[in-house]
Order: C-alpha cells, then sequence, then structure tokens
C-alpha cells in the first residue's frame, strides 16, 4: 500500500487540568524541543505549523470535582475550536497533555469532518478513561475523556459542540487497568474493547488490523488516540500512570504504519508524556519515532 502524502497541522495541548498532578502540561514543550516536527518533516511529511494552546497547569489539591470538569471543558471547548478550523486537508497532530484534553481534540474533528458525522476512533491505552462524574473512584478527569466523547456524564464535557462518537466505530486497544463501571459503561454501548490478553493471544498485527476496520467503518474519517501508558512502562516510564504488562513499542512502530496507507486517517493524538520522568530524553525518542511510523512517508 502506498504512503499518504500528508501535510500536518501539529497542535500543542499542554494541559494537565485532567491530571492528579502536574507533568504531562510540559509534554508538548518537550517533544518540540526534542526534534519532533523536524523529525516528521525528514519522514516526508510537509508541515502546515503549529499551534500552541496557551498551558493548563493541574489543579491544586481539593479542588472540587465541579471546578476541574469546568477547567478540562474550558480546554478542550478551545482546543475543538480550534481543530474545527484546520483545513480538511490536514491531518491534525494533537499532543498532549493529560488524555483529557481528547474529550475536545474529537468533537473539533468531527466538526471539521462537516459532514454530520463522528469520526472513528481507536483508543489505545492501558485504562478505559471511560468513567463519569458519577461513577469515577479517583475523581481525575482523565479517567473520564472516553465516556464524555460517547455522550456519557457530565454536561461540562458532554455538550461541547460536535458530534459524539459511534460506539459500532470506536474500539479500545491494549486495555488492562479499570474499574467495572467503565468498563460496564463500554459494554452496554456496544464499544468493542481489545484487552492485553487478546493481544498477546493473537498478536498485535492481528489485533490492530481488526480495530482500524472498525474504527474506519463503511467510510469517513476515523483517527487515533495513543495514551502513552499504553505501552510497556519498561519502555515507556514517563507516563502519569504506569501499568505493567504493556505492548511492545517495537510492535506498536510496525502496527502504526499500517496507517501511513490510510488517506481518511484524520488526526493522531499523543498523550500523557510527561517530561520530568524522562531525564535522558530516551522516551521522547520514542514518541517522535511512533509519531513518525504513523505519519511518515519513508523512514526518516
Ligand atoms: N481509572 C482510573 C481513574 O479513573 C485511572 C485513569 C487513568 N487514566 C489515564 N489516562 N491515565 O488513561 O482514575
Ligand atoms: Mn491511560
Ligand atoms: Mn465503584
Ligand atoms: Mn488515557
Amino acid at each position: 500500500v502506498a504512503s499518504v502524502s500528508r501535510t500536518l497541522a501539529v497542535v500543542a495541548a499542554a494541559s494537565a487540568a485532567g491530571a492528579p498532578r502536574r507533568g504531562p502540561e510540559q509534554g508538548p514543550g518537550a517533544l518540540l524541543g526534542a526534534g519532533l516536527t523536524q523529525a516528521l518533516q525528514d519522514a516526508g511529511c510537509a508541515m502546515a505549523g503549529t499551534t500552541l494552546l496557551e498551558a493548563q497547569d493541574a489543579p491544586a489539591c481539593g479542588t472540587p470535582m465541579h471546578q476541574r470538569l469546568q477547567a478540562c471543558a474550558d480546554y478542550a471547548r478551545r482546543l475543538a475550536e480550534r481543530i474545527a478550523t484546520l483545513p480538511a486537508a490536514h491531518t491534525a497532530l494533537v499532543i498532549g497533555g493529560d488524555h483529557a484534553v481528547a474529550a475536545g481534540s474529537w468533537r473539533g474533528v468531527g466538526v471539521r469532518q462537516g459532514d454530520g458525522g463522528a469520526p472513528g476512533l481507536l483508543w489505545i491505552d492501558a485504562h478505559l478513561d471511560s468513567h463519569t462524574d458519577a461513577t469515577t473512584h479517583s475523581g481525575n478527569i482523565h479517567g473520564m475523556p472516553l465516556a464524555a466523547l460517547l455522550g456519557e456524564g457530565a454536561a461540562a464535557l458532554t455538550g461541547l459542540r460536535g458530534p459524539a462518537l459511534d460506539p459500532a466505530r470506536t474500539c479500545v486497544l491494549g486495555a488492562r487497568a479499570w474499574e467495572g463501571e467503565e468498563r460496564a459503561l463500554l459494554q452496554r454501548l456496544g464499544v468493542r474493547i481489545f484487552e492485553m490478553a487478546e493481544i498477546r493471544r493473537r498478536g498485535l498485527d492481528a489485533v490492530f488490523a481488526e480495530a482500524l476496520r472498525i474504527a474506519r467503518g463503511k467510510g469517513g474519517g476515523f483517527g487515533v488516540s495513543l495514551d502513552l501508558d499504553a505501552i510497556d512502562p519498561q519502555q515507556m516510564p514517563a507516563v502519569l500512570c504506569p501499568e505493567a504488562g504493556g505492548i511492545d513499542a517495537g510492535e506498536l512502530a510496525t502496527a502504526l504504519r499500517t496507517l501511513r496507507g490510510c488517506a481518511d486517517l484524520r488526526a493522531l493524538e499523543i498523550t500523557e508524556y510527561v517530561p520530568a520522568l524522562d531525564p535522558d530524553g530516551g522516551c521522547a525518542r520514542l514518541v517522535i519515532d511512533l509519531a513518525c511510523a504513523a505519519l511518515g512517508r519513508r523512514s526518516g
């Protein structure tokens, strides 16, 4: 399959508003500083530019839930508006930030598609991120964005402009840590979950291909939201919530390369990188390699 010629619009979503502590708001700056855009250019991407969304720090300890929800929703709204205005021909590369930014990204992608439909979505994550404000145990908003995108949970997040996801074109890949309520929600909606156990049994290539078929559906755009904690923490320790037994980074790069042939890939999102936990920059290089694997045209 020939690689698609892409023009990338990078959006730096430097927010930790949904996180339990600060750290991920430094992610975009560190990845840009480590040469992300040059690497993508070397891999054959044209660059339309980089938008830096104003940084948003983590909430102070003890901030009430409704205030944290509102801070995340305000950030998500600005992010969605920014993405919605990008030219439809461009592929968006959203760099988080904690994963709560996704509550805005994919609404914005849906508005930009302009056909009334939501994108299909492949959610690669150790977690399900499908709590609502009523079921969360931790109170952390980055545990809620997938539910919010599916139209479930607090109005602050579900009420953003743009279509909700279609559960039949949404799937989760790499899951290995969840609470019962979020799993029950996804099962009620009919979202396919590819757990680590299934990935180990069938191999990532086979599972990724099936997940891609679900997200692409019969046409219309789709996207990939990569929470870096999906990767095994021995290879990717610089994340907020490491969970043992994750996806092998090299296997993930190979799977992501299949996206190079997908002209209907509308956006890639990469979240939860914490540069303070990456003193030698090895994780930043890995993130850049993964972005190039997904979006590039040549080895780079
Ligand atoms: N389920 C847990 C919670 O709700 C952990 C969520 C962790 N989420 C992320 N992004 N780090 O996936 O708190
Ligand atoms: Mn996660
Ligand atoms: Mn419970
Ligand atoms: Mn996540």
